[in-house]
């Protein structure tokens, strides 16, 4: 009964990492250190304010929080956007929660929203 359970356990593991790396392999520049920390920041979101928008340059500024998946500090810091279409949704001042990815060495927005 025990062996057997985490003999279910260990299938379920494979599944999600299998599963992960199949959502990750069209990234291009992705530094897959260890697969566990990638799978939870494509879920985890980072709290953030929006220190100012650029619209025209695609970029956003942000006072973030503790990151993760990047394994930063909180500061304040300029990022790209994935989508220039992300920050019609957003505005100086607005609390916001959102996920950052290293691509082409630059630190990328791929995912924005405003905070509950
Ligand atoms: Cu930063």
């Amino acid at each position: 009964m025990n062996a057997f359970t985490r003999f279910a356990a260990t299938i379920v593991l494979g599944a999600a990492s299998l599963g992960a790396s199949a959502q990750h392999g069209g990234h291009e520049g992705h530094g897959h250190q260890h697969g566990h920390a990638a799978a939870e920041a494509a879920t985890s979101l980072a709290d953030a304010e929006v220190k100012k928008v650029d619209k025209e340059a695609g970029k956003i500024t942000l006072r973030h929080g503790e990151l993760k998946n990047l394994g930063m500090a909180p500061m304040t810091m300029v990022f790209r956007v994935k989508d220039a279409a992300m920050l019609d949704a957003v505005k100086a001042g607005d609390k916001v929660r959102f996920a950052a990815e290293r691509a082409n060495g630059a630190l990328t927005v791929v995912q924005l929203e405003a905070a509950q």
